[in-house]
């Protein structure tokens, strides 16, 4: 079980500290919280409600999304690249951003092709909202979300052929690798690419509820009904996600 402190305690508090959006696997924070305890860094945990105003953290942080990271004094981050590099001038071993700069590069491009905006996150979650915005009447909390997150109903229409491709890239870069007898996205190591590949993966294929922890009643909201993107996900991704899961996640996720 994580140990969830009040906001107002990690506000004020020194080290490491993460915002998680609390009960829900947000593929942003669970990467995150996966690459700390890869890392081994020590980090006291709060939660962001997700939907919700969060008033003390917009305060604190100037932003309304889970994750948020703080590192003693220095400005609370949000954005994926930003909390990445932190956790590796914190922690500089294990390395999870490749040495080679072309295969860096590589791994940040990818990697913005999940975690980024117009990313395998961002588009389904436009298709998630989808049929709750378009039946009229959303609960306060996806439609405040639908409005955050760029939501219009061309962009939830253009979003399954933007992640079918964002997964054929990553499905050939796969190939590419296994033709070369290695086992990770890019070079010869894990790098945060294998890491948010697990998390986001949980927006199209949710890990079952052993693995990850989400409540029946939650899950059809996950379950991803788009042919191209369901064709779009290979059984090496698949199983790609299945061993970096088993071999580097907390099992079950903590959410
Ligand atoms: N700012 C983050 C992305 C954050 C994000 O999209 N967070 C979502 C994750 S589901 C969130 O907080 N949702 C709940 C809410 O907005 O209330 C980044 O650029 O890495």
């Amino acid at each position: 079980m994580l140990d969830y402190r009040p906001l107002h305690e990690i506000i004020h508090a020194q080290g490491l500290r993460l915002v998680l959006v609390r009960g829900f696997p947000s593929p942003w924070g669970q990467a995150v919280k996966t690459l700390f305890e890869i890392k081994g860094l020590p980090h006291l945990v709060a939660g962001q409600e997700g939907g919700g105003t969060n008033e003390e953290l917009v305060a604190w942080a100037g932003e309304n999304s889970g994750p948020v990271v703080a590192w003693n004094d220095e400005k609370p981050l949000s954005r994926w690249l930003d909390i990445l590099l932190l956790a590796e001038r914190l922690a500089p071993t294990p390395s999870l951003l490749p040495a080679d700069v072309h295969d860096r590069a590589l791994m940040i491009g990818l990697a913005n092709e999940l975690c980024g905006e117009l990313g395998v996150g961002w588009n389904r979650r436009l298709q998630m909202f989808g049929p709750m915005i378009e039946a009229g009447n959303p609960p306060e909390g996806i439609a405040r979300m639908g409005s955050k997150y760029g939501y219009s109903k061309a962009a939830a229409e253009a979003a399954g052929a933007r992640v079918a491709a964002q997964l054929g890239a990553l499905d050939a870069q796969l190939q590419a690798q296994r033709a070369l007898g290695r086992e990770f996205f890019i070079g010869a190591h894990l790098s945060a690419l294998d890491v948010y590949w697990v998390a986001f993966m949980n927006l199209i294929d949710l890990l079952p509820i052993a693995q990850c922890p989400v409540p029946e009643a939650m899950r059809p909201m996950f379950a991803c009904g788009d042919p191209q993107v369901l064709a779009a996900l290979s059984p090496r991704l698949v199983a790609h996600r299945d061993h970096i899961f088993k071999t580097y996640f907390r099992n079950p996720m903590e959410l």
